[in-house]
């Protein structure tokens, strides 16, 4: 049987999986870093905050991988070994055999569960009803009553629309990321992973905030779940059209290297995260009946015999802009009508419109953005079409980083804004680009594990964020 991962906010009462999750992270937390399952190591794998190297694990830390293909099956692989390591623990101090992560549904219609988009009960305090410390609580912007100031834009589930897993081009990010070998940080966010994903780390902020510092927060790993469990509703959607990568590449060619349960190294394709019955020990989601494996090795699904033609440029930014206050304006020329080439093609008109934000780099952890749009001179309010999410800035920015240095790319759809602004039919009008900062809110402190040392500080130094450029692109 299975394991089966249910919704945090679905949990029975009495249910005691958070209480074997709290007591399970207490133990993890006082064992040492030298240890593969142990808190401090398994945070780092992901990101290290500033622990010394260890000579006996070579290349085992700053491993996520984001902006590339592989942040969906990465991330599968590191949940299971952690969901493994807890739940040897749980069996340790004599809970149930099987034990699941839970994962929280932040996008779920508030009109059925109007706490959603609060960070779930056994996560707020820093103390438990007893008095004594609450080892889920972590450093977090300031939430009263768990309102991280999760907006219903934030965890919009508007990826699930994307056709396809990667893009056909380098234009845009599909569904799970562009196609790219082993990639800490890279350039352009898969569609999943700008939002809610990034959105949400930036939202609860504090160690979520950075990837340095996120999954030594206990809240990361409910959130990767739905993250996970997202990807299999996409899956289910449509199985005939929302398929994996069926690439080599994909599949095959790049080895992930983890630890199981034992402390002992756990390798994987994304071939093996395929079908979750057969991760590691294999789970299910609750909401989704029968898990679909989609053959993998016979060649993609062939859309139509006309290849997709490459979305053309529309209008730019004169150079980049600098996001300094609450809130920035920029311009973006568009080209007269006249010389675009759609007015001569068979489309009079473009089916698509896309602001694509290029070269995003930044220092610091700075706040994410929201970003509108509407015309010079137009008496309407600018209209919302997308929040520019920060998360990871610094690294996708370093160039001394392996793949880093060119910044983040986010590309919104605004097809429907476009329209509303005359944008594709106007004769060179000037399109307003407007940033407005999300409010960030003081960080709480928290006390992990009483007598166990805090986390060391990642450098971050001060935060700054400027766009390389804004294009608009017709489709
Ligand atoms: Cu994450």
């Amino acid at each position: 049987m299975a394991r089966i991962r249910r919704s945090v906010y679905d949990l029975p009462a009495g249910d005691d999986t958070l209480d074997w999750y709290r007591r399970a992270v207490e133990v993890l937390w006082q064992e040492p870093i030298s240890r593969p399952t142990s808190w401090r190591f398994m945070g780092a794998v992901h990101g290290n905050p500033n622990f010394p190297p260890l000579p006996d694990f070579p290349g085992s830390w700053d491993q996520c991988q984001h902006q590339t293909w592989f942040f969906l099956p990465w991330h599968r692989g590191y949940l299971a070994t952690f969901e493994a390591a807890v739940a040897r623990t749980v069996r340790q101090l004599g809970g149930p055999d099987e034990w699941a992560l839970p994962y929280w549904n932040y996008s779920e219609d508030r009109t059925i569960n109007p706490e959603a988009r609060f960070l779930p009960p056994a996560f707020r305090e820093q103390t438990l009803p007893d008095g004594t410390n609450n080892a889920l609580f972590a450093p977090r912007q300031f939430a009263p009553g768990g309102d991280v100031g999760l907006r219903d834009q934030d965890v919009s589930l508007a990826a699930l629309n994307e056709f396809e897993f990667t893009p056909a081009f380098s234009f845009g990010s599909g569904f799970g990321g562009p196609r790219t070998g082993f990639s800490h940080f890279g350039q352009s966010n898969g569609e999943l992973e700008r939002a809610p994903h990034n959105v949400v780390h930036g939202r609860i902020g504090g160690w979520m905030g950075n990837p340095n510092t996120a999954a030594f927060d206990p809240i990361f790993w409910l959130h990767h779940c739905n993250i996970d469990r997202l990807w299999e509703e996409w899956r289910h959607a449509d199985p005939q059209q929302h398929t994996n990568p069926t690439d080599g590449l994909w599949l095959n060619d790049v080895t992930f290297r983890l630890h199981d349960a034992d402390d002992r190294p756990f390798d994987f394709t994304s071939a093996d995260m395929v079908d979750t019955t057969q991760v590691m020990h294999g789970y299910t989601y609750d909401t989704i009946p029968q898990p679909i494996v989609v053959a993998g090795l016979q060649g993609g699904t062939e859309m139509s015999g006309i290849p997709p033609l490459e979305p053309e440029l529309a209008g730019a930014s004169e150079g980049a802009i600098r996001l300094d206050g609450a809130r920035t304006t920029s311009r973006v020329v568009m080209q007269a009508a006249k010389t675009r080439s759609f007015t001569e093609s068979a489309l009079p008109t473009p089916e698509r419109t896309y602001l694509r934000l290029e070269n995003v780099v930044g220092k610091g952890v700075p706040a994410d953005f929201d970003v509108l749009v509407d015309l010079e001179g137009d008496s309407e309010p600018p209209l919302v079409v997308g929040v520019l999410a920060t998360f990871g800035i610094a690294k996708a920015s370093d160039p001394d980083a392996e793949h880093g240095g060119g910044g983040l790319t986010q590309v919104f759809d605004i097809t429907g804004a476009a329209e509303r602004l005359n944008l594709t039919t106007e004769d060179a009008p000037l399109l307003r680009v407007t940033f407005e900062r999300v409010e960030q809110r003081a960080v709480t402190e928290a006390t992990m594990v009483p007598g166990i040392d805090p986390l060391p500080e990642p450098a971050t130094g001060e935060a700054s964020i400027e766009v390389g450029r804004i294009a608009v692109y017709f489709e």
